[in-house]
């Protein structure tokens, strides 16, 4: 038996951790995870638990964290670490970092587990598929896996994970998948990347058997307290056939509210789509629009996405009576303030109930991010220490009016919302960047989180002053 302890500063259940602990207990290893921002917010679990090895599941934008963290503990308590997650997937480069023991590129199910029976055999692991290590200066990174095609062989992923934090999280929306991977090929999204990355290694996209997923959410209705499920696939219904089979049951025998994230041209390609989502108990769907002007939404960004597609799915959507967020970025290669404008407007057009908009962040691995390198307008000597802790916050791209379209995305939300005070944002946004502005954006986008996740009041002003406290400083 070993011992693997996962370690966390963001308050929210990842399912990356969840399903690498359901498959390490299955073969009868132990796994826990704490939350904390210092070290010796850890110490007392480190000593209890004895683990050994820790790991960190990280995005761009906390490997900085984690890495100091892991740092610590090698000098403090000796204990070796390993990163997984979207970071080190596209920026394996992180395993010269110092601090950075392992790193496991991709899906981490099956390497991790090999990890842990070497490690309770106290053999090697170096040879593990996935795994990246030093070898004196020179960094070592083993060959990929090949994806295992029917992910329903994992267990489902370990609800009891968090349990000892509970007071610390959100539970009443739980997050399940039903699928993993994107047809798609949006040139700003890690999707896109993650197929290149596994380009000959078996089937990207996997749906998984609706009895599995129906029993999945069969037990958490059973065994917690959860009020909405939020189904957190990349393209949730992708396949009209699987989702239609899949609603009746889910109506039948689950009933519980959900959300999903989903795409305007599926909504728009089926009157029926929206109506029978609704008729299962969906209140509110999540999809991208990234910018207004169609020419950058489809050649930079590749959205494939056309103009009368969203204007359509937003219609159904209305007449069906669900909500929905629209996902939007400001800040991209090539982008005007006028296109930015045009963002504004097509949200108004539509309604879009929950607006929300990013600056364009230049994530490790993908194409927008060599597209923007290629263009001068992300300088040579940028790198990823410099990448912010969010994306709400600064751009780090060349860009004329820049400062424009950061001070428009704090206003972004409030335009679509009340569009009368349209006119004078874009007179405000003249100004520098300031604490108002970054205060208003936080009253807002937390107001329209609440209601378009239905989730509960007190624990997520929790969570935001706790892990977005950040937005407000002074960048
Ligand atoms: C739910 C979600 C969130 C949740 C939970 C995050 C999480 N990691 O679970 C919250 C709300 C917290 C979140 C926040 C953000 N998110 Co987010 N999120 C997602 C989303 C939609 C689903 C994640 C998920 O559940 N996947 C399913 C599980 C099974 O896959 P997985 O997490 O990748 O885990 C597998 C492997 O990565 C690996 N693995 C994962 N962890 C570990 C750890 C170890 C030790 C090992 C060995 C292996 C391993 O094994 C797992 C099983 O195969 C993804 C999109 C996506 N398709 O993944 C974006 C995604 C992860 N998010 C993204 C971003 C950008 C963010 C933010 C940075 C946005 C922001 N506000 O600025 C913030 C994070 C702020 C910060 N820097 O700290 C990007 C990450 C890009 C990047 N280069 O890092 C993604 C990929 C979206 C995208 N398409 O670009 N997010
Ligand atoms: S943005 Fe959405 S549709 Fe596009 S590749 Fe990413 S997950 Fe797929």
């Amino acid at each position: 038996m070993a011992k693997l302890l996962f370690l966390q500063n963001i308050d929210y259940e990842f399912l990356g951790p969840m399903y690498i602990s359901s498959m390490a207990k299955k073969y009868g290893h132990l796994c826990e995870l704490a939350l904390g921002k210092s070290l010796s917010d850890f110490d007392f679990v480190i000593k209890k638990f004895e683990p050994d090895l820790v790991g960190f599941s990280i995005m761009s934008g906390s490997h900085q964290w984690a890495r100091e963290i892991g740092r610590e503990i090698n000098d403090q308590y000796g204990i070796t670490n390993i990163f997984g997650g979207s970071h080190p997937t596209f920026f394996p480069k992180f395993i010269e970092e110092k601090g950075v023991d392992y790193i496991i590129r991709g899906e981490g199910e099956e390497s991790m587990l090999e990890i842990l029976n070497c490690i309770d055999k106290k053999e090697s692991f170096h040879h593990v598929q996935n795994l990246s290590h030093m070898q004196g200066n020179t960094p070592v990174h083993n060959p990929l896996r090949n994806l295992n095609n029917n992910v329903d062989e994992y267990p489902f992923p370990d609800r009891n994970l968090f349990d000892a934090l509970e007071k610390r999280l959100d539970r009443s929306v739980r997050n399940v998948i039903t699928s993993r991977g994107c047809p798609f090929h949006c040139s700003f999204c890690f999707e896109d990347a993650m197929r290149k990355l596994y380009q000959g290694k078996g089937k990207y996209v996997r749906i998984r058997e609706i009895p599995e997923v129906i029993e999945e959410c069969k037990r958490l209705k059973e065994e917690t307290d959860v009020k909405v499920i939020y189904f957190a696939d990349d393209v949730f219904g992708m396949k009209k056939d699987w989702l239609y089979d899949f609603l009746k049951i889910y109506k039948r025998e689950i009933g519980i509210e959900f959300i999903c994230l989903l795409r305007a041209d599926i909504i728009a390609s089926d009157k029926k789509y929206a109506f029978k989502l609704a008729e299962a108990g969906c209140r509110s769907v999540f999809f991208g629009i990234e910018s207004g002007n169609e020419i950058l939404r489809n050649k930079v960004l590749k959205k494939q996405l056309k103009d009368e597609q969203i204007l359509k799915a937003a219609e159904l959507l209305h007449e069906a009576g669900i909500k929905f967020r629209t996902y939007n970025i400001l800040g991209l290669p090539d982008e005007t303030l006028e296109d930015a404008f045009s963002t504004v407007e097509l949200n108004i057009s539509i309604k879009a109930d929950y607006p929300w908009c990013s600056i364009f962040s230049p994530f490790p691995g993908t194409e927008l991010t060599d597209y923007a390198y290629l263009k001068g307008y992300l300088s040579p000597t940028f790198n990823y220490e410099r990448l912010s802790k969010s994306f709400f916050l600064e751009s780090k791209l060349e860009l004329e009016n820049i400062r424009e379209m950061q001070n428009l995305q704090k206003f972004f939300q409030t335009a679509v919302i009340w569009p009368w005070t349209f006119s004078i944002i874009k007179k405000l946004i003249k100004l520098p960047s300031n604490f108002l502005f970054r205060a208003w954006f936080g009253l807002v986008y937390f107001y329209l989180y609440i209601k378009s996740e239905k989730r509960d009041f007190i624990p997520t002003l929790k969570f935001a002053l706790k892990n977005y406290k950040h937005v407000l400083a002074k960048q």
